[in-house]
């Protein structure tokens, strides 16, 4: 896979050499081109912002620079796809991350300031796919934050990057993409025992840590109680933090009692008393089928 960066902020882009992403990039899964957008202005100065039209407070990125760029990095005929982190995007999800990991070339812009003036993402979507995305409802001073965020959860789906290929699919969230995507995409296929709910905790060693002993179901080696212990704490922790992902999972729980139709992701008879449990509104028909 292909990743190009625009950015006024090279230097932001070291932690890219570290860890999982740094190594894949050492193999060569992952080629990184950072790219500095004053290499495309002229002026003494590397002038890449000036004043809003219509005024108002501080500055908008100018068109010119950002033109020429994307001209060079993505010449005419190129089929990127140009991501652009703005707090005004559509939310970026795990779904998004296993889309954007199927890609063999994305392209991130990193904006500033106000903005990027509107007539480049409009220029840009007449000649390439262009999609603006929002890492969460906060605004950065930059997208470069963003941008290693979003490398972050996508690099770790390609295959070989997370040592674990399970591991990715067996994820909080790891629920987004189709069995087809994912042969196609190399990345594992979702869809787990944990579709569509955020994991309970997790852990390892010592047995007994300041008089705190690890659940016993999980030293029982019997893997059926133990895969039904990790679905209840899943199902508690996602009913009491993100009541949001349940009322998903009901409704479309719901509309499959309706179609008759089983796949991943599903709510059982004890899932349902278990969230009913947890407080959550889960009706009497809901816990009865
Ligand atoms: C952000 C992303 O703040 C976020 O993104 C960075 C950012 C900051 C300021 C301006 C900007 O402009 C982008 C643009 O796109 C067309 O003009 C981007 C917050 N949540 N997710």
């Amino acid at each position: 896979m292909q990743i190009d960066i625009i950015t006024i902020f090279p230097e932001y882009f070291g932690p890219l050499s570290v860890s999982l992403i740094g190594k894949a990039a050492e193999r060569g899964d992952i080629s990184f081109a950072v790219h500095d957008l004053r290499d495309w202005t002229y002026d003494v100065h590397h002038t890449v912002d000036d004043s809003p039209f219509g005024g108002g407070p501080g500055m908008v990125m100018k068109p010119e620079p950002w033109g020429e760029a994307l001209d060079t990095v993505a010449p005419a005929g190129a089929d990127p796809l140009l991501v652009i982190p703005t707090p005004a995007g559509l939310p970026f999800s795990q779904q998004h991350a296993a889309r954007y990991a199927s890609e063999p070339w994305l392209i991130f812009a990193c904006g500033r300031y106000e903005g990027i003036d509107g007539r480049v993402i409009d220029e840009a979507r007449s000649r390439m796919r262009v999609e603006e995305v929002s890492i969460g409802d906060y605004v950065l001073a930059g997208g470069e934050p963003a941008v290693l965020v979003m490398t972050e959860a996508i690099c770790r789906l390609l295959p070989g990057v997370l040592g674990n290929a399970e591991s990715a699919a067996d994820d909080s969230f790891g629920f987004g993409i189709s069995p087809a995507d994912a042969g196609s995409a190399g990345v594992s296929s979702p869809g787990g025992p944990m579709a569509g709910l955020i994991e309970g905790p997790a852990y390892t060693r010592p047995r007994v840590w300041r008089e705190r002993q690890v659940p016993p179901v999980l030293l029982s080696g019997d893997h059926g109680a133990i895969a039904r212990w990790r679905r209840d704490s899943a199902l508690r922790r996602t009913a009491q933090n993100r009541p949001d992902l349940v009322a998903r999972l009901v409704s479309a729980d719901r509309a499959r009692a309706q179609s008759q139709l089983t796949q991943a992701g599903q709510l059982d008879k004890h899932d349902r008393a278990v969230l009913a449990e947890a407080g959550f509104p889960v009706t009497e028909e809901d816990v009865a089928h």
